[in-house]
């Protein structure tokens, strides 16, 4: 059911590589908006922009936080790829948004797995990319970007504020949230250019460049079970490897890491 404020966008802008913006002010969740939209047909370049979302959402059900002041917004693709490779475009749209932090900001971020863009290892954004299947191919997916950009963090409950940080907050001022959204479509059209044309392992080698938790003592936690050992590396499909303490490997498709030396 489209929830009451998702009927119309405010505004229609375009941007410089000629995405169509749809810019609402309040969305339930620009994801869910993107992916009504992307059902009723191709429409070329689209993005669904919200300044807050009522009900953003994270992985696995999880609740996203998204007052105003943040960037929300989901691109649809028309990827030929196969459904397992979802996480690729995850992955892209992490480095896109990793390096253009660093280039316009001169902060220093990093990638973890699977999903998250971190500063001085706290979550700065998260990945939510969702597919849609025809017949066993992606039909389309859905890319959202949750970037906590011109946020005070006592936005946040006490439980996210912990873990999470925003570019205001780094940087002690706000920033022009529009020149970061061209930016970041600019990042992440190039990488995906790249993928379209077979050079996934050149954009898994950008990403693993960031992923500064490879090589650490990690917890993962995967459903109910929790598991301790050394993130070993990430495989060709995306997939972490973990050596536990036993000296055995695992691989891990679906679950959350934390590094223990934060702790
Ligand atoms: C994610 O999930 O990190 C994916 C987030 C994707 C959000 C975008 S916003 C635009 C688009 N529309 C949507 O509805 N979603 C996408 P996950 O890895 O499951 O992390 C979720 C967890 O992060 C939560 O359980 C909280 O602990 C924490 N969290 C919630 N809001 C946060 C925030 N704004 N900043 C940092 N951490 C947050």
């Amino acid at each position: 059911m489209p929830h009451q404020s998702d009927k119309k966008p405010a505004e229609t802008e375009y941007s410089n590589l000629g995405y169509e913006i749809l810019h609402y002010r309040a969305l339930s969740s620009t994801n869910q908006v993107a992916k009504e939209i992307a059902r009723n047909g191709n429409r070329g370049r689209v993005v669904v922009l919200a300044d807050t979302q009522l009900l953003g959402r994270g992985r696995l059900g999880r609740r996203w936080f998204s007052p105003k002041g943040g960037l929300w917004l989901s691109i649809i693709l028309r990827p030929k790829i196969s459904p397992k490779d979802a996480l690729k475009l995850t992955f892209i749209a992490s480095s896109a948004v990793a390096v253009t932090i660093e280039k316009m900001f001169g902060l220093r971020t990093a990638v973890k797995w699977p999903n998250d863009v971190l500063i001085n290892a706290k979550k700065v954004c998260g990945i939510l990319t969702e597919t849609s299947l025809q017949n066993g191919d992606v039909e389309f997916a859905i890319v959202g970007i949750g970037l906590n950009a011109n946020i005070d963090l006592e936005a946040f409950p006490a439980f996210v504020r912990s873990n999470s940080t925003s570019l205001q907050h780094e940087l002690g001022h706000k920033i022009r949230l529009r020149a970061l959204i061209e930016n970041v479509l600019k990042a992440l059209e190039h990488r995906y250019g790249l993928l379209q044309q077979g050079l996934w392992f050149t954009l898994l080698q950008e990403w693993k460049g960031m992923a500064s938790f490879l090589g650490e003592k990690v917890k993962i936690t995967i459903f109910d079970e929790v598991l301790t050992g050394e993130a070993w590396d990430v495989d060709e499909d995306g997939v972490l490897i973990i050596r536990l303490e036993s000296g055995a490997f695992r691989k891990i498709l679906v679950g959350d890491v934390t590094l223990l030396r934060n702790l």
